[in-house]
């Protein structure tokens, strides 16, 4: 169904406000300075280079925004927006290249893409599980709940989302289910979040599996997992760089030891494009200013690395 050459579109997504460090809205024009438009002509991609979407705002964090959801309103005016760009660059046939801005954008990334394909799957690369949401999570920062906001919780679970002022685009929206959904790289989870992991049966691949099994047979069981009853079933990467080992990923801003090593982490994003199926695609959590320049740019080049893993390039 896909037509060639394939277009992809940059969708660069300069989001600050789901975590408390400002720098994390400068992925996508470094990366744009970059190159990143000819790398991607370069594999044979069409590419549609639209500009950042437009996060800054005057408008302060809403009164209403709860403590328990820092910065809500405006972590909810951007998703909303980027969630009306992928879903119509979809629609178009397009390749949606996210570009971070901090994991927030995942709200509005996976709800875009739900609305046209609601049986994605989906490969969470993270240190972290982004499973929290306001009634669970310890600091109350929006990156850390993504997939915790869209997951087709028990009614028990369930988030009251006409309690966050700006989210009223998701009390009808498109929810993840469980079984829709596998985590690699994981290292740093909270209670409540390994509690749900177990109890709603997600997969998840953890150091300890990568350590235990090698990447190579992780990769294979999580598509296995994902393919189960149709092989052809289109994939959504969420990439986000703090899976990386801190030692050749520092500028980010939840840095957790122990990450993939340099190989391990272009494998993910080789297998990813290698599986033929990926639809879409997200990479997020750089921020430049948490690291001198040197770090900075080494993390830069790594994601501008990864992205062309995950676009096609191959090896030989
Ligand atoms: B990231 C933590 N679980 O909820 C929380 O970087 C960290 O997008 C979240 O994966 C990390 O604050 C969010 C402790
Ligand atoms: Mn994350
Ligand atoms: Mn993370
Ligand atoms: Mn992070």
């Amino acid at each position: 169904h896909c037509k060639y050459p394939r277009t992809t579109s940059i969708i660069g997504a300069p989001m600050t406000f789901g975590q408390p460090f400002v720098g994390t809205d400068a992925g996508p024009a470094l990366l744009r300075d970059r190159g990143l438009r000819n790398v991607l002509t370069s594999l044979g991609w069409r590419v549609e280079d639209l500009p950042d979407l437009d996060f800054d705002t005057e408008q302060v964090s809403d009164a209403r925004d709860p403590p328990n959801a820092r910065n809500c309103s405006l972590v909810a005016q951007g998703t909303s927006k980027l969630a009306d760009t992928v879903e119509s660059k979809l629609r178009k046939g397009h390749f949606p290249l996210v570009i971070g801005g901090d994991h927030s954008v995942g709200i509005g990334s996976l709800t875009g893409i739900l609305r046209v394909i609601p049986d994605i799957g989906i490969i969470w690369v993270d240190a972290h599980a982004d499973l929290n949401t306001p009634a669970t999570s310890g600091s109350g920062n929006m990156h850390g709940m993504p997939v915790g906001l869209l997951l087709d919780h028990s009614e028990e679970n369930a988030v009251d989302f006409t309690k966050l002022p700006g989210f009223e685009f998701l009390i009808d929206g498109p929810r993840i289910s469980p079984d829709q959904i596998v985590y690699i790289g994981l290292r740093d989870i909270d209670p409540t979040e390994r509690l749900w992991i177990r109890d709603y049966g997600i997969k998840a691949f953890t150091m300890y599996d990568i350590d235990h099994f090698g990447i190579g047979k992780v990769m294979d069981m999580a598509f296995e997992h994902l393919n189960k009853g149709n092989p052809n079933r289109p994939l959504h990467i969420s990439y986000d760089i703090d899976a990386v080992d801190p030692l050749l990923a520092p500028a980010t801003g939840t840095k957790v030891r122990g990450g993939l090593t340099y190989r391990e982490a272009h494998f993910v994003a080789e297998a990813a494009a290698q599986s033929g199926n990926l639809a879409s695609a997200e990479i997020v959590e750089f921020n430049p200013s948490l690291s001198d320049d040197g770090g900075a740019s080494e993390t830069l080049e790594l994601g501008e690395q990864l992205i062309a893993s995950f676009m096609g390039k191959s090896l030989l």
